[in-house]
């Protein structure tokens, strides 16, 4: 019907209201993403979102990564659409455990992951994301030891990348990432052949051990798009296929589902929609909001971080 109003020309015109800027991480759907003022991963999109004009920003991802845009753009107000949008690695993390670790081994440099709670980043000595953790953890001397969390597989593969031998790493893992199968890769790859492969380091090691590249969802789409190769098989949240074939016209991505939900969706990302980005533009709410205290903590491991990579 000519003339007739969709949800998208209602969120467009709220962005407009309310001087907003919607941001979207790579797991989001399609239409998210198609929407977005910027897509990226979670330090890509906190950090971009001061190049934008704006009083609001709705970041459509999960909650942590909402705080790290909060962090970084802490005079702006900040939205998710869905304040329940959670995180297993997160979870996995409680900052009581943390300082506890602390309080028995105060010479641990603590190197934690974006995925953690705000809480945990303000008890850390560094931050690293899925991209710069190797970077981050070859910069401190090594005669310190450390405490990698909360991921057991990414920690795993910067172990073994670095061949740091003074590592503890938390046993927290990602629901998805972690139920990715090297049986269920094998199989892939011998229906593919022509494939190469790109997993992420949340991935268990022997499917790791199998990718021809490892990355993060960033690092993923820009290394398809510099392969000759055409076609992909990709171990990842589903959403970054999105990226992947605006990135890469023309070439072929097959995912591999994980053992968890026989798909590779994560349902935390997924608990956003467009009714749900209409609902909080239209109401300033979920708002996301940081004690002064604790975001004056954990602004010094981000800036380490900063300074590093
Ligand atoms: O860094 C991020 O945004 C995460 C959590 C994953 C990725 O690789 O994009």
């Amino acid at each position: 019907m000519p003339g007739a109003t969709t949800i998208i020309d209602e969120i467009l015109e709220w962005r407009t209201r309310r001087r907003a800027i919607i941001l979207a991480h790579y797991y989001q759907d399609p239409e998210i993403q198609e929407l977005a003022d910027a897509v990226g991963d979670v330090l890509e999109l906190a950090r971009g979102a001061n190049t934008f004009e704006c009083e609001v920003i709705v970041l459509c991802g999960v909650r942590f990564m909402a705080e790290a845009v909060k962090l970084l753009n802490f005079q702006k107000t900040v939205l998710v659409p869905d304040a329940y949008a959670g995180c297993s690695l997160v979870d996995s993390c409680p900052a009581a455990a943390v300082r506890a670790f602390r309080r028995r081994n105060p010479e641990h440099v603590i190197v934690s992951y974006m995925n953690t709670s705000m809480e945990v980043k303000a008890e850390s000595d560094i931050l690293c994301t899925s991209q710069n953790a190797v970077t981050i953890v070859n910069s401190i001397p090594a005669n310190e030891p450390i405490l990698f969390l909360p991921d057991i597989n990414l920690g795993n593969y910067v172990k073994a990348r670095t061949g740091r031998k003074n590592m503890q790493i938390w046993q927290g893992a990602c629901i998805i990432h972690a139920t990715f199968a090297g049986r269920r890769l094998a199989s892939a790859r011998a229906e593919h052949p022509e494939a190469l492969v790109a997993a992420h380091p949340e991935c268990p090691a022997d499917v790791l051990r199998m990718a021809d590249f490892v990355g993060s969802s960033s690092s993923i789409v820009s290394w398809c798009a510099t392969q000759e190769a055409n076609a992909f098989i990709i171990v990842d949240e589903s959403g970054v296929r999105h990226s992947l074939e605006k990135s890469c016209p023309g070439k072929g991505f097959f995912f591999i589902n994980s053992e968890s939900c026989n798909c590779c969706e994560c349902p935390y990302m997924r608990m956003n929609s467009l009714e749900k980005l209409l609902t909080c533009l239209k109401n300033l709410e979920p708002q996301i909001e940081i004690e002064a205290h604790i975001r004056r903590r954990a602004l010094v491991p981000l800036g380490r971080m900063l300074r590093v990579q």
